[in-house]
């Protein structure tokens, strides 16, 4: 019965978040620094108490791979995973793979600042014969319509929103503590359902990575409180990093 748990974590640094590089559907790794992210950020788990009964992940690897060490370090390594394409990172169209500080030299912080954070104004569309396209990736050969070439922080919440009813709902109804570990955008989508966050004000929140942000839920699923992260410090300074990126 409620209150229930649910666990977001964005994944460790990835090796295009350390390069500063926008990354989306492209799928890089963690970096060193990123692994031992995502260890603490399982020992934060194992040390609140908080045990998750079931994963949730996006299929990029660095999202796989936080949950591996994150779980190893909580010894929760062998609960049910699910893994799907709805929780991927946004796809960052013809972005993908660009420099973020050379784009914002480029086009300027109004436009840089539009396609990062607006609510509904995606990218220009990733070309498919694009070295960083996805339109060919066998991960991807069950999806229900197309690939994305593109997209804005609400086709995100379209594509999330029925993954998160039809599945994750589900568990926390059954009492199960689920864990999310995805991505900063995916994530942005779902903690502005979840708090019922403006579309103006959801520019505003940036996503850590690496530290657990756990939300009490009641028996509709409306968070009792904000999120609370597990390292309060961390996540503030982390969030601040996330929002000046490019800009140093
Ligand atoms: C980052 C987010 O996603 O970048 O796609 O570049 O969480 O998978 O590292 P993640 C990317 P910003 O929207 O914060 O620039």
């Amino acid at each position: 019965s409620a209150p229930y748990t649910l666990i977001l974590l964005r994944h460790g640094q990835s090796e295009w978040n350390k390069s500063n590089q926008f990354t989306g559907w492209v799928d890089v790794r963690l970096t060193d620094q990123g692994k031992a992210e995502a260890q603490r950020g399982g020992e934060l788990l194992a040390e609140a108490g908080l045990l998750p009964d079931v994963l949730y992940t996006s299929v990029l690897s660095r999202a796989i791979q936080t949950a591996q060490i994150a779980l190893d370090a909580a010894d929760r390594l062998w609960i049910p995973v699910k893994r799907s394409w709805r929780l991927n990172e946004r796809h960052y169209g013809a972005l993908q793979g660009k420099d973020k500080a050379q784009t914002l030299a480029e086009f300027g912080n109004e436009q840089f600042m539009l396609w990062r954070r607006s609510f509904d104004v995606p990218p220009p569309p990733l070309a498919d014969d694009d070295q960083y396209s996805q339109v060919n990736d066998p991960r991807y050969a069950d999806i229900d319509g197309e690939v994305p070439r593109t997209e804005s922080l609400k086709l995100v919440i379209d594509r999330l929103l029925p993954y998160w009813e039809s599945d994750i709902a589900e568990d926390l109804r059954a009492g199960k503590t689920v864990l999310v570990t995805a991505h900063g955008n995916s994530l942005r989508a779902l903690v502005k359902q979840l708090e019922g966050i403006s579309d103006d004000d959801i520019a505003e929140l940036n996503i850590p990575t690496g530290i657990p942000l756990v939300y009490k839920l009641d028996e509709n699923l409306k968070p009792l409180g904000p999120g609370e992260y597990l390292d309060p410090e961390a996540a503030a300074a982390g969030a601040a990093a996330v929002a000046n990126q490019g800009k140093a």
